[in-house]
């Protein structure tokens, strides 16, 4: 069979691949979609744990193109992890994408041709090996992809049913009425405790790490409000690209000192009520730049937390004297009633620092102190972030390069978007660009829209390769290093890939803020893309 040639091969169906291929295909470039799941949803058709839900409310955490936007109807300010699947059901419907697509396959390899400036590409899927080649590769492969299992001793013989909450089976998993363990407890366990919590005959919950997490203020979206307030989605869809977290809201400019006690304690307040990521990006500027404005808010948050939380041995786990790491310092988790389930006497809190996890047996957890018995196990234990899902797969670039060997000594990248020496290679939301503060389906329109820039650029001009220089690399990989807030590196956490034993510490996300990133990006437009070699 002759291998088919395209100008672009897009590799996931979320948001980045998602975006891309609709917008590449407009701009007239013949593209291929391949997705290892059957539809596309990315994040949100693996992560069918109880409870998945975003953390950002619409209309920010949608696409801006108005064909979608003008005859959908989200029922909730923060959209369930199953409606967002609906949504990606009418994505595909109104831009008629799936044409593009190739589902049920998983890309494998993709080789660099020195001689014929293409990829070849190589993916394996339940019909078979497919192979196609391609001008260029876009990578849109999720920066929170691939799950994160520690080895913990005995979970292959666990009797039970257990699974990872980003490989939860589309059909489900039994937890009414069950006794079930959850390991781990960030954004997606506290998710996982408001659901499973009410509904199981008992819930364990292994903690490590206290979450820091704030009220989401979820609240249900009327049909007459939403059609009003369309007149001003294209303004809101713009705004959150001004913005340093792609919110329509703004850090307020002020430094934690700048306020007494007293009206700081009202700016708290204020923002603890309209709820969401407020406290940490629409409050003080100095909150992960400065350990007292750090210390303050995690005092307040305390107070705060510590109203709702009724049982006394758990509020010192939940929410201890000392922060566990500064506040912020790992992605904000949004709660709904989080405090209040954990309080229930159906649930048991396991502090694992004073009683460790030694394994899991045939019909449960034995730790240091005592046997847990289980029908269910839950990891909501985290991804191997930003990294995991590009070293999957086997990249070779100049020379026969890995991208392997090329980022064993950290990630290096030009524009959070290209790698040297990897020719017509680019990817969406990945490392290096905004991720952790920001939202996905604005920065996959930024970046993409951008990189469409630069493929027109390309087409117009009859270049057929384009590789970052080196140097340019080198250059904006250490001011990626250099402009991360200095309080974020002091938690262990995915953003500096601290969750993962023996993965190398280090800042993986461009946390400047989106409109100095796209500053950045529009610099390299406007003086004729430097940073690039073209041939
Ligand atoms: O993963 P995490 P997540 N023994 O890495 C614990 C997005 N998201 O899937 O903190 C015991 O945050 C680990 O402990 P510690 C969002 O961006 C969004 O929850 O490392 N525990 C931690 O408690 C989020 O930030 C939404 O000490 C172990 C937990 O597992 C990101 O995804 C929903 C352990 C992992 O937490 C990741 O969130 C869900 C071990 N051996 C996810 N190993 C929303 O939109 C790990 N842990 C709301």
């Amino acid at each position: 069979m002759t291998e088919e040639t395209y100008d672009v091969i897009i590799v996931g169906g979320g948001f980045s691949g998602t975006y891309s291929l609709y917008k590449l295909t407009k701009c007239g470039f013949r593209c291929k979609l391949i997705e290892k799941g059957s539809g596309f949803g990315g994040t949100w058709y693996w992560n069918r744990y109880p409870g998945a839900r975003v953390d950002t409310y619409v209309p920010l955490y949608e696409l801006s193109i108005e064909e979608l936007w003008k005859d959908w109807e989200w029922k909730e300010a923060y959209p369930s992890g199953e409606d967002l699947l609906t949504y990606f059901d009418h994505i595909d419907r109104k831009l008629g994408l799936r044409q593009h697509c190739l589902f049920n396959a998983t890309v494998k390899s993709a080789h660099w041709d020195a001689h014929n400036h293409l990829w070849k590409v190589a993916a394996e899927g339940n019909t078979g090996i497919y192979k196609a080649k391609s001008r260029h590769i876009v990578l849109g492969v999720g920066s929170l992809s691939t799950p994160y299992i520690p080895k913990i001793k005995g979970l292959d013989r666990f009797a039970g049913k257990w699974a990872h909450t980003a490989q939860w089976p589309a059909e489900g998993i039994e937890f009414r009425n069950k006794r079930v363990g959850l390991i781990g407890t960030g954004a997606s366990g506290v998710q996982v405790v408001q659901e499973v919590g009410p509904k199981a005959q008992e819930l364990v919950v292994f903690q490590r790490t206290p979450n820091m997490a704030v009220p989401m203020r979820q609240r249900p979206l009327q049909s007459n409000d939403q059609a009003l307030a369309k007149a001003s989605y294209p303004e809101t869809h713009q705004r959150r690209r001004h913005t340093f977290g792609t919110f329509d809201y703004d850090l307020n400019g002020r430094e934690t000192n700048d306020d007494t006690d007293e009206q700081r304690e009202l700016v708290y307040e204020e923002l603890w009520d309209l709820g969401g990521f407020r406290p940490l990006i629409g409050g003080y500027i100095d909150v992960l730049s400065s350990k007292h404005a750090n210390d303050l808010l995690y005092a307040f948050w305390r107070k705060k937390v510590c109203e709702r939380i009724s049982d006394n041995g758990k509020r010192a786990i939940l929410a201890p004297e000392t922060p566990p790491h500064p506040f912020g310092a790992k992605r904000v988790s949004l709660e709904q009633n989080y405090w209040e389930v954990m309080c229930q006497s159906n649930i048991d809190l396991v502090n694992v620092n004073e009683e460790p996890v030694i394994e899991v047996t045939a019909t449960g957890v034995r730790t240091t102190r005592q046997e847990y018995e289980f029908d269910v196990i839950i990891l909501a234990t985290g991804f191997d972030g930003y990294t995991g899902s590009f070293l999957q797969i086997d990249i070779r670039g100049e020379g026969g390069r890995t991208i392997q060997e090329h980022w064993k000594d950290g990630v290096k990248s030009y524009l959070g978007t290209s790698i040297d020496q990897f020719p017509n290679l680019w990817y969406i939301y990945g490392p290096h660009g905004p991720a952790a503060l920001n939202t996905a389906p604005v920065v996959a329109e930024i970046q993409t829209d951008w990189l469409a820039g630069l493929l027109e650029h390309l087409r117009n001009q009859s270049i057929t390769k384009a590789v970052a220089k080196s140097t340019a690399a080198d250059v904006y990989s250490r001011h990626v290093c250099d402009i991360a807030p200095p309080l974020v590196l002091q938690a262990n956490s995915w953003y500096l890939g601290a969750n993962v034993p023996g993965k190398m510490r280090a800042i993986r996300d461009y946390m400047g803020g989106v409109p100095a990133y796209i500053s950045e990006l529009a610099k390299e437009v406007e003086e004729g893309y430097p940073g690039f070699q073209t041939s």
